[in-house]
């Protein structure tokens, strides 16, 4: 079942801009990251605290059916705050291009989040810069399709 609720726009403009875009063109336009060009999925997420929802252009990391979002925040000290959503509720919607799929996120650890991790660094090379920017290890959660998890 689809997330339901109010939808809140990002407060930045850029990112407000891209996600109308996407949604407008059905995936067809607004598809690449402004730096390098290369592919990004649109990530719907509840607000933990107003229990909004929210979209997020993230990075395309794709794998026989599981994606994976990095929150990398562009090498922050900080994790973003959709974080903080997916940990509340990992009940998330995930749109790549004309196809928007209901998918749960598990945060990945250890061997699991180095195997990520890597075909991560291979979809957009700045992450490894990202990774030595910052203290903290950079979350990587994975997304299954909701009907991966029905037994
Ligand atoms: N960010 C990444 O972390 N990883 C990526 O791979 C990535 C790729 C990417 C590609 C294209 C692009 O245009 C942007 C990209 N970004 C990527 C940036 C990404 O889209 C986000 O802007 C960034 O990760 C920051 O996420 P954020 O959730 O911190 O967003 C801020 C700006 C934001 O919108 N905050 C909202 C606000 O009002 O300030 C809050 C949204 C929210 O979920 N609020 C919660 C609620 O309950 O509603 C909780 C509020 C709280 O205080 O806890």
């Amino acid at each position: 079942m689809p997330l339901e609720g109010e939808y809140e726009p990002s407060p930045e403009q850029w990112v407000r801009d891209q996600v109308e875009l996407y949604e407008r063109s059905g995936g067809t336009k607004g598809n690449t990251s402004p730096d390098v060009g290369l592919p990004v999925v649109i990530l719907t997420s509840r607000g933990a605290k107003s229990g909004k929802i929210r979209k997020t252009p993230l990075m395309r990391v794709a794998h026989e059916g599981r994606y994976a979002v990095i929150a990398s925040q562009g090498g922050a000290p900080k994790h973003p705050v959709w974080y903080f959503n997916l940990m509340a509720e990992p009940h998330v919607e995930l749109q790549d291009g004309p196809v928007k799929q209901d998918m749960r996120a598990r945060q990945v650890a250890d061997g699991e989040r180095a195997e990520w991790w890597e075909r991560a660094v291979a979809a957009y090379p700045p992450y490894a810069d990202y990774q030595r920017r910052t203290d903290r290890e950079i979350p990587v959660f994975v997304l299954e399709p909701a009907s991966f998890n029905t037994n």
